[in-house]
């Protein structure tokens, strides 16, 4: 039997997700949006059902509005919710979005309580955290969808400087996802070399600049709406990585409880993805300098959770 996919949010990102699943084959799918906008999902699911012949998969999609379809899915990727505007900043969003991640949150619970669960939408570390307060999910099983999209731009700016390919630059983004997240330059190789020995010091830093304002740089162009095509990607790369089992290294916002000195918050860390969900955190001694800058992102996380709880 095919394993089963629920993208809660058929928008700009849920629509890209709906694609990748399909083309990569990982199993059948369900978007569901709000009733209003039940026929436009349906017609984003029969329009990838009749791409198939030329796509080469198979995979039944369907769009719902109502939360008995993603019954029994395996992974649920949540992008419901308003992205920003111009001019807005992720925290913006809370109000509104809190509402949304909670009945989001009711409706997955009562459903699909065993599915792999990957936040997307924002201000995206207290949406996380909202999630797993509602549905009391085990913490390996909820996640959220950030430090991959951060690391990813990271290593595009690294390598686009560079004039190499992507494929050779690795290295790790920490923290929330926002303006305060932690590029960790230190870490970051190209082909096994370490960038600090390729890279100056000012070219490192106005990179870490870049990566940090990457989403509002594509938010200022785009004029309506947040980035959708990198987002997507990085989400269906943390949902494959469950389902197949890869136990692949991905940074993402995962409940510590203790690690990095951080408690009972979703910050940004490097993750083992396998089968039992985010299985393992890898804990990285920091420099002085690192711990300052984790210490300031965790500051704005717990702002932002405060105001959720409050
Ligand atoms: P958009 O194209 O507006 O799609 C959101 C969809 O959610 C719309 O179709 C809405 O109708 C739907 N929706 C609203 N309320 C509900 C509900 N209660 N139940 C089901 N569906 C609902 O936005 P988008 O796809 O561009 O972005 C989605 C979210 O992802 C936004 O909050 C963005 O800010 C966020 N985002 C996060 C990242 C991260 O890296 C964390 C990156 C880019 C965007």
């Amino acid at each position: 039997m095919r394993k089963k996919i629920a993208l809660i949010g058929g928008g700009q990102i849920g629509q890209i997700l709906a694609m990748l699943a399909a083309q990569q084959e990982l199993g059948d799918i369900v978007i569901l949006d709000i009733p209003e906008l039940e026929n436009p999902v349906k017609g984003k699911a029969l329009d990838l059902m009749e791409m198939a012949p030329h796509g080469n998969y198979d995979a039944q999609i369907t769009g719902t509005s109502n939360y008995k379809d993603i019954a029994g899915a395996d992974v649920v990727i949540v992008t419901a919710g308003l992205p920003r505007k111009p001019g807005m900043t992720r925290e913006d969003l809370l109000k509104t979005n809190i509402d949304i991640i909670s009945k989001v949150a009711k409706g997955v619970k009562e459903n699909a309580p065993k599915a792999f669960s990957i936040i997307v939408t924002n201000p995206l570390d207290s949406m996380v955290y909202v999630f797993r307060k509602v549905t009391g999910f085990p913490k390996n099983q909820v996640c959220g969808m950030a430090g991959a999209l951060d690391t990813g731009r990271w290593r595009a700016f690294v390598a686009m400087e560079l004039g190499v390919s992507v494929e050779d630059v690795a290295g790790t983004v920490l923290g929330g996802h926002g303006p305060t997240m932690v590029p960790l330059p230190r870490l970051t190789t190209v082909g096994g070399v370490p960038l600090t020995e390729i890279m100056d010091a000012a070219t490192i830093e106005r990179l870490a600049t870049r990566t940090r304002e990457a989403g509002t740089e594509i938010v200022k162009l785009l004029g309506n709406g947040s980035a959708f095509f990198s987002p997507a990607w990085s989400a269906i790369s943390m949902a494959k990585s469950y389902l197949l089992d890869k136990k692949r290294v991905i940074p993402c916002a995962a409940l510590c409880e203790g690690e990095y000195g951080v408690e009972g918050l979703y910050i940004g860390v490097p993750c083992v993805i396998g089968a039992k969900g985010v299985e393992k955190i890898f804990e990285v001694k920091l420099t002085a300098d690192e711990k300052a800058l984790l210490a300031k992102t965790v500051e704005a996380v717990k702002k932002s959770v405060a105001e959720c709880d409050a």
